[in-house]
């Protein structure tokens, strides 16, 4: 990474999205921002600079180029360090046309102002104390979010910081931190400091605050992209009719032959304020036709991409006692995926087994259970897929909460045990490491950009 990310020069970019619209905005941060705009502009008022305005005002005039008038526009102005990355900002609203947008661009930067790099708006913001990372977090999860449920943990999270919480908590844990030490140094005159009901009651009050905001991100996380359901099966067994149904649309092909679908087909719908993504794949057999055989590998394909598969099968051909070997074969080949068995036509056939956990009995074609099954979809992604802790995600501010989460479950173990406190204050330390994380501390600069990156431009 570049030194001059941690600059404090003046940074301009487009933020708003590619392409033509009624108008663009362009953001200019930093200590000159005032200045150079202030060069370029003619304000419909002759008499105004922009350097005597007040902050949070907006102006209307025209922006030159040299001679040459580029657009009319309206300028706003936020001034340090009221203003969301606590320097100066400008804010240019000009028309949307591309070429527009471009040249009040390049004329800022031909003034000494740098292109922002992704998210460098956000970072000056996180860098002076703006924001914490579960703030940066939650913006990130706003930006992208896709449903009402991504919306809703964003929108908390930014509103109700939990940081103020965690900035006491972890002042008491450096209070007990120097209290043992006192003692350690004291040790042959006994001495007892630390009162342990005390600290045990600050961890657990961490705990709960580390566990609603590891769920959230888990939740945000595993839902990002809708959540993915393949639904498999033999062919002709109804797949195709009850993603249909799922969808309540008539996307996909229906018909009595076996092997109808031959590709796989995708549709993403809000269900319950989640999204959804539910894939209809071909029927699974053996057969000599390639054709055919091309879609089955792509089934194999779907299965692996997905959160939840929907096994399908029909009255005629399911057998209770096969129950247990459908189940382990999943949980053998695909153990981070989970799986519902879903008896199809319950309309054709006289049945003995029951409804479970793992078993789902519907008609597809007469619309039958459809809206508890997806109840029972909905379950298992705030019971099972948001509690599983297999999800392997490289983020940094999951990785802080989890190893708080970890640390601290060491120190209950040591307190419980009655370890000798020089023990204890080791992963007492290892807690303060992770929070520092997350209250914000954070300078090492490949961290940084690993965080910022996943911005755009002008964010
Ligand atoms: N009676 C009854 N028929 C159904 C039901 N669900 C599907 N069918 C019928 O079963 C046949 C096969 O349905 P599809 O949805 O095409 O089956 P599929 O599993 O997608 O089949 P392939 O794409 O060939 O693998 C069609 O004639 C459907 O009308 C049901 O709940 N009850
Ligand atoms: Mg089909």
């Amino acid at each position: 990474m570049n030194n001059d990310f941690l600059q404090n020069d003046t940074i301009a970019a487009i933020a708003t999205p590619n392409g033509c619209g009624a108008i663009a905005i362009i953001r200019i941060s930093g200590s000159i921002a005032i200045e150079v705009v202030d060069n370029l502009f003619n304000p419909i008022n002759k008499n105004k600079k922009l350097i005597n305005q007040p902050s949070y005002t907006i102006h209307l005039g025209w922006l030159y180029d040299n001679n040459k008038i580029l657009d009319q526009v309206l300028i706003s102005l936020f001034k340090a360090p009221n203003s969301y990355t606590g320097e100066d900002i400008v804010e240019i609203y000009c028309h949307g046309s591309p070429y527009i947008q471009k040249s009040i661009l390049q004329t800022i930067i031909r003034k000494g102002i740098r292109l922002a790099r992704n998210g460098e708006f956000t970072m000056r913001a996180f860098l002076k104390g703006k924001m914490d990372l579960s703030q940066v977090e939650a913006l990130a999860n706003l930006i992208y979010s896709k449903c009402e449920v991504t919306h809703n943990i964003a929108i908390q999270h930014i509103k109700k910081s939990y940081i103020t919480d965690i900035k006491n908590l972890y002042k008491k844990i450096i209070n007990f931190v120097s209290l043992i030490e006192l003692e350690l140094d004291f040790s042959e005159e006994n001495f007892i400091l630390v009162n342990k009901s005390d600290l045990y009651k600050t961890l657990f009050q961490l705990e709960n605050i580390i566990k609603n905001m590891r769920n959230a991100f888990k939740l945000g996380n595993a839902i990002k992209e809708g959540i993915s359901v393949a639904i498999i099966g033999k062919p002709n067994v109804g797949k195709s009719t009850l993603f249909n149904a799922l969808i309540n649309s008539d996307e996909a092909i229906i018909s009595e032959l076996a092997g109808t679908t031959r590709d796989a087909l995708e549709h993403s719908i809000i269900i319950n304020g989640l999204l959804f993504r539910f894939i209809d794949t071909a029927g699974i057999h053996y057969t000599m036709n390639n054709l055919e055989n091309l879609g089955i590998k792509k089934t194999f394909e779907k299965i692996l991409e997905s959160q939840i598969i929907l096994y399908l099968v029909d009255v005629y051909s399911f057998e209770e006692k096969k129950i247990h070997d459908i189940i382990n074969y999943f949980n053998k080949h695909y153990p981070l995926k989970k799986i519902l068995i879903i008896v199809n036509k319950s309309d054709l056939g006289n049945f003995t087994f029951k409804k479970n956990d793992y078993v789902y009995i519907i008609s597809a074609k007469y619309n039958t259970n459809i809206k508890d099954l997806i109840n029972a979809i909905t379950n298992l992604v705030y019971n099972n897929i948001v509690k599983d802790d297999s999800i392997i995600t490289q983020n940094i501010y999951y990785e802080a909460l989890n190893g708080t989460l970890k640390s601290i479950n060491n120190v209950k173990k040591g307190l419980y045990k009655n370890l000798p406190e020089d023990l204890l204050t080791i992963d007492i330390r290892l807690i303060l490491n992770f929070l520092s994380k997350i209250i914000g501390k954070i300078n090492n600069e490949d961290i940084l950009e690993n965080i910022f990156s996943r911005f755009c431009i002008g964010k």
